[in-house]
């Protein structure tokens, strides 16, 4: 039945087929305060990679600033990282990729770094596709700058100090499906279970990934009158479905009632299974999925979930035919145009 498969996931070997246990994927000690829903995301993204049997050192890491962009100090020690400024991690995932596409790429932002000074970037990330899985740590507020609302934060809601913001939130969600993204996900902090298998479909998927996750700061935002604290999300989260994932190694024959499941094979071959919990869901539908956010928000719910997804999408560096090697591993040989090559532009710009 599907619901064996739903629960697989739960059951962790000691060591993953690559011989290495879960502390191999594990990085520095966190400095964030105790609770803060940003540490939650970074165990899941360790486990998350161990089980995916990703090595390490195949794994580049991205940040802008802030709390959230503090953490991938705190996962995966023995992967590549950079820390840019802020709200400029889009250009350098971009030049990763470009020089290096056998890199598995992850970026974590915040709704600050990702919604306000950043968001051009982000955008334009997004419509290229550039393979990075894009998580965006969303708490409502500008947690490392003392707990400003952000660009997310809800109409109404409240700071501790009583201020209420005036202006409407933005939904990331809502915009990457706008721009064509092939992945789009929610999450929450509070539900690894959900998480873990948001994170491995986005693994497996060639293109760029953008997993919104609710992630209370419960320094700023985590009292009565928020809508970003835990209380508030176990209370209002709405689950479009459950999420299966079978990598493809497995070859597990899935057995279930039809038209209960919706199975979507990835591009490695896995497949990720979603299971309808009260309608007829389509991922692969852009204009079904904006209307499913749309109601959502409007019923004051936070939908979680793998809202869209179009696993065939061309990723940017197939667009451009970049080649398999690394540059930094090409000759010069392979680098140097040959002079009949030079001579030909030359000749183009007479
Ligand atoms: C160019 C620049 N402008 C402003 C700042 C100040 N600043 C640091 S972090 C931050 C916002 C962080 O918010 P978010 O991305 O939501 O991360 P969180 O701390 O909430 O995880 C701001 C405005 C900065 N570091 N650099
Ligand atoms: S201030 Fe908020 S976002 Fe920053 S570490 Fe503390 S709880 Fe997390
Ligand atoms: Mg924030």
């Amino acid at each position: 039945m599907a619901d064996s498969v739903l629960k697989s996931s739960t059951e962790v070997p000691k060591e993953n087929r690559l011989g290495l246990k879960a502390t191999d994927y594990s990085g520095g000690k966190s400095t964030l305060c105790a609770g803060c829903g940003h540490d939650a995301v970074s165990n899941q993204i360790v486990r998350a990679f161990y089980e995916m049997n990703v090595s390490p050192e195949r794994v580049v890491k991205l940040s802008g600033i802030g709390c959230s962009s503090k953490t991938p100090a705190y996962f995966m020690s023995r992967a590549h990282g950079f820390n840019s400024v802020h709200g400029r991690m889009p250009a350098v995932a971009t030049g990763a990729m470009l020089a290096n596409k056998n890199l598995i790429a992850i970026g974590v932002s915040g709704d600050g770094d990702t919604a306000s000074i950043g968001l051009g970037q982000f955008m334009h990330m997004v419509r290229r596709n550039i393979p990075t899985i894009y998580i965006i740590e969303n708490n409502g507020v500008y947690g490392l700058t003392k707990g400003q609302f952000s660009a997310t934060a809800d109409e109404g809601s409240k700071l501790k100090s009583g201020v209420v913001n005036d202006l409407p939130p933005m939904d990331l969600c809502a915009l990457a499906v706008q721009l064509g993204c092939g992945f789009v996900a929610r999450g929450f902090a509070g539900d690894p279970k959900q998480m873990v298998n948001i994170l491995k479909a986005a693994i497996a998927h060639d293109g760029m990934s953008v997993i919104d996750v609710i992630s209370p700061c419960v320094t700023f935002n985590n009292h009565e009158g928020s809508t970003k604290g835990y209380t508030w999300a176990k209370e209002h989260q709405e689950l479009l479905h459950q999420i299966g994932f079978v990598p493809s190694y497995e070859q597990i024959e899935v057995d279930y009632e039809p038209g209960t499941v919706k199975e979507v094979t990835m591009h490695d071959g896995s497949k990720v299974l979603l299971k309808k919990l009260e309608e007829d869901y389509d991922p692969s539908n852009a204009i079904q999925a904006l209307e499913r956010l749309y109601s959502s928000n409007a019923n004051g719910e936070m939908l979680t979930g793998l809202v869209h997804l179009v696993p065939e999408k061309k990723s940017f560096l197939e667009l451009l035919h970049t080649v398999d090697t690394p540059l930094s591993q090409l000759g010069e040989a392979e680098l140097r145009p040959s002079r009949e090559a030079l001579e030909q532009i030359m000749q183009e710009l007479m």
